[in-house]
């Protein structure tokens, strides 16, 4: 055993089983998103990067790439129409041979100009059909190419007091969210993704958790709630979000990234790790206290402008895996003593420890048990695989 491993080992809590922790390292699963490795910005430019993915078969090779380099990103989440093809089944054939599967099935209901007063929640009830009806066209991909999830997030929302009357818009999203619920397969689920502002400013019509939620808990248990990390307002405490959906076992999905502002897309972790460790350590509260699984999704959800896209993927991996790691070392006995006993200092410094423990030895052994680089960002950077497809997509 080398020696940083056994110091870490040394210094772990009474009743953390490393081979436990190990296997469920082993077996995270976090997905990417498909518009994380084309050309995308910000409103205010483009700023094109050679070799960057150019059509949904390039976007696979990257995430090919980001899971070679870690072990945990198997699946890809893909975006519609930005991701439109005319034979799903060659684009679910080619990530099988690249050793991935298709993940979430986004539809995009905010770029077409119908959809100027919103989609489902629109006034006009050929707007909302045709939404509803590109929403069933998604189930269809889904269907072809394997994918379980369809990922929902609406632009919809008003700009000005008085523009259209919430309730009835209520009752227009409703309607078309049982249509497209019940043509979910037996084995397919519905997330169902909340933000409070952007592109509308005065009103959207899943503003928060709470809405999605209610919006989930009518639909029926296909449906879920999913948290990106991005959409709350500046101070929100996601971390008690998370452990409440946990507690009321609609938490179905994350979008993950990091913010400073608003909705960023920052790489994960950037900007504040320790909320980050804070919300996985309510999901590995929430494992070692559920008796079954918790059935999460986790995504990656950042689209970057200015740093190589693959790269800053890789980054985030291991943002959330380390993330995860830390939590997965938490001293739950004694916190739960120290929570009892009102011992407010000592709760505080269990979390601290765990957060503060440098978990690369760890990170290592599991690395080495999925046959991965030690370093994935490192290796990748080393490996020439920029330079290779800058030549082979100029
Ligand atoms: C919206 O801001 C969002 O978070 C949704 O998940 C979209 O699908 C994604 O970003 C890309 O626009
Ligand atoms: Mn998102």
């Amino acid at each position: 055993m080398d020696k940083a491993y056994e110091l870490l080992i040394k210094s772990l809590p009474d009743g953390v089983d490393i081979d436990f922790v190990q296997d469920k390292l082993a077996k995270q699963n976090i997905e990417t998103p498909s518009w994380g490795y084309g050309d995308s910005g910000t409103r205010f430019q483009v700023f094109k990067q050679p070799g960057a993915a150019r059509n949904v078969f390039e976007k696979l090779e990257d995430a090919a790439e980001v899971h070679h380099m870690t072990g945990i990103t198997p699946n890809v989440a893909l975006h519609i129409p930005w991701d439109k093809v005319s034979d799903y089944k060659e684009v679910a054939d080619y990530a099988q041979k690249l050793g991935l599967g298709v993940g979430a099935i986004n539809p995009n209901l905010f770029q077409e100009p119908e959809y100027k007063l919103g989609s489902i929640c629109h006034p006009d009830p050929t707007v909302r059909e045709k939404a509803v009806g590109h929403m069933l066209e998604c189930i269809e991909i889904m269907n072809a190419t394997g994918s379980k999830v369809l990922s929902l997030w609406l632009a919809d929302g008003t700009n000005y007091p008085g523009q259209d009357d919430f309730r009835r818009r209520k009752r227009r999203l409703e309607e078309a969210m049982h249509t497209v619920y019940a043509a979910l397969g037996d084995e397919q689920r519905l997330l169902i993704e909340y933000k409070f502002f952007e592109p509308a400013f005065y009103h959207t019509d899943i503003a928060d958790w709470g809405m999605a939620t209610l919006l989930a808990m009518k639909l029926g248990p296909k449906a879920d709630t999913l948290v990106d990390l991005g959409h709350h307002a500046l101070g929100t405490n996601i971390e008690h979000i998370v452990a409440y959906l946990i507690d009321e076992g609609k938490l179905g999905g994350f979008h993950f990234n990091s913010k400073k502002y608003a909705d960023d897309d920052l790489t994960t972790g950037a900007i504040n790790p320790y909320e980050l460790f804070l919300i996985y350590n309510e999901l590995a509260a929430g494992e070692a206290n559920l008796e079954s699984e918790l059935d999460i999704v986790y995504m990656i959800d950042q689209s970057h402008n200015v740093k190589p896209k693959v790269a800053a993927m890789i980054q985030s991996v291991e943002q959330i895996q380390i993330a995860y790691a830390k939590a997965l070392l938490v001293d739950r006995k004694s916190l739960k003593e120290a929570q009892d006993q009102g011992d407010i200092i000592e709760a505080e410094t269990i979390l601290r420890a765990a957060y503060d423990r440098d978990v690369t030895p760890l990170l290592i052994k599991v690395r080495e048990k999925l046959g991965v680089p030690a370093n994935p960002l490192k290796a990748h950077l080393k490996s020439g695989y920029l330079a290779k497809v800058v030549k082979e997509r100029s």
